[in-house]
């Protein structure tokens, strides 16, 4: 038995199994590469599902954490701290807007957002309580708390945790005439990711956003931007939404934006919107804590010199054109995304994405396969072009392309 199996081993014993991971046991972690226990290297191509956009160990990320830890890393929020004024301030700058609720996961965002929304439809826009409306895509992924995998379309996500929380409607993704057939008068919100993650890394149609956000001001609709994980540089933006020349009533922002060293997530919008709390009414023993503070300030800091959005801009093109030649051939049946993020959808012959994933792991590549046959590509931003062109050759290998 290796360290690695008796570590699969232990940790299979120990824990409920709601993950079937890679068999592999990382131990160490720098830029954008990770170390198993045997010693080991991989490449790694998902950066925690974009959290560890700025790379694994990252210098400044790591002295801000270390920083802190030696003040004070928790208040709650029944007092103030030093670092909360700052990063508020910092964060609604760099998202154009108003007010933050900081929370910790995506998940938790996403249900403030919810909360929000519902909140702001009751007490602004006069829905008759208890009647508010969210229409959400279908393929849609915004975390797994029971009233979010209620609007899931994925039987996965879903089955066997009912009862589910009503007030959601369910429209094709991209198809903005089904989504100005569900708006009504109680409709409060549409809750979008700008490109789909889970889904594949689906790009919606040329138009689908800017007519979302059209329609959505037009009938005093929040339309609320889940950008957790397409957002804070992956796409070559700061934002998705920008790409398609869109500012959402709302963004609702994780995973990059801890760093991928501290859980940090956080609604952004206007005072009107954000506005509808009074205290008490939200919040969360973490939200807004000074190392989380301390950890987020630094990423703001670093995309707001736009270098990370232009690296992925630029190394995104070389991907994209990389990818497109092997979707030439047949062992790729499409490649979809923007920026330094795509989706890879493996022709079956060549055999499942799981099974690819598994290749490229023994190879020294990680990457992580959804719905089948699909793969995504996620590269930390900070990786190199030598690094990204060594990978993608080991990909072109495994594919015998
Ligand atoms: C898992 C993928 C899944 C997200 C968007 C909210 C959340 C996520 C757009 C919730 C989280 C993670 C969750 C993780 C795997 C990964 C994921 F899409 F990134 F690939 F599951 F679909 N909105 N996505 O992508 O944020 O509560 O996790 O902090 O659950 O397996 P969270």
């Amino acid at each position: 038995m290796t360290t690695t199996d008796i570590s699969i081993a232990a940790a299979e014993a120990h824990s409920a199994h709601n993950y079937h991971p890679l068999p592999v046991v990382v131990a160490t972690a720098e830029g954008a590469w990770m170390t198993d226990v045997e010693g080991r290297r991989y490449l790694d191509m998902l950066a925690g599902y974009s959290a560890l956009n700025f790379g694994h160990g990252n210098r400044r990320l790591l002295d801000a954490a270390k920083a802190q830890l030696e003040r004070v890393t928790l208040t709650s929020r029944a007092f103030h701290h030093d670092r909360f004024a700052d990063f508020c301030t910092q964060l609604a700058t760099l998202c154009g807007m108003e007010l933050v609720l900081p929370m910790n996961t995506g998940a938790e965002a996403v249900e403030t957002a919810v909360k929000t929304a519902r909140k702001w439809g009751y007490k602004v826009k006069g829905v008759p309580d208890g009647q508010a409306k969210i229409i959400v895509a279908d393929n849609n992924f915004h975390g797994r708390t029971t009233t979010i995998v209620s609007f899931s379309t994925d039987p996965e996500a879903r089955a066997d945790f009912g009862p589910y929380t009503p007030g959601f409607e369910i429209v094709p993704y991209g198809d903005l005439a089904a989504m100005e057939a569900a708006v009504d008068e109680n409709t409060v919100a549409v809750l979008l990711e700008p490109i789909q993650g889970e889904a594949g890394v689906l790009v919606p149609p040329p138009g689908y956003l800017a007519g979302v956000r059209e329609l959505t001001r037009s009938r005093n609709v929040l339309f609320i931007a889940d950008e957790i994980q397409s957002g804070l540089g992956r796409t070559g933006r700061t934002f998705a939404c920008e790409h398609e020349g869109v500012v959402p009533d709302m963004y609702v922002l994780g995973k990059a934006l801890g760093g991928g060293v501290v859980p940090v997530s956080a609604v952004v919008s206007s005072r009107e919107v954000l506005g509808v709390y009074a205290p008490g009414e939200h919040g969360s023993t973490f939200g807004g804590n000074p190392l989380a503070c301390a950890v987020a300030l630094e990423v703001i800091a670093m995309l707001r010199t736009g270098e990370f959005q232009q690296r992925a801009t630029e190394l995104g093109e070389h991907l994209h054109g990389e990818l497109a030649l092997l979707a030439a051939g047949d062992a790729v049946d499409a490649v979809r995304g923007r920026g330094l993020w795509a989706g890879v959808d493996i022709n079956p012959s060549r055999g499942t994405g799981r099974a690819v994933s598994e290749q490229l792991m023994a190879r020294g590549v990680l990457v992580k396969d959804t719905h089948g046959q699909t793969i995504r590509l996620a590269p930390p931003l900070v990786i190199s072009k030598e690094d990204l062109d060594w990978g993608l050759g080991q990909l072109r290998d495994v594919l015998g392309a």
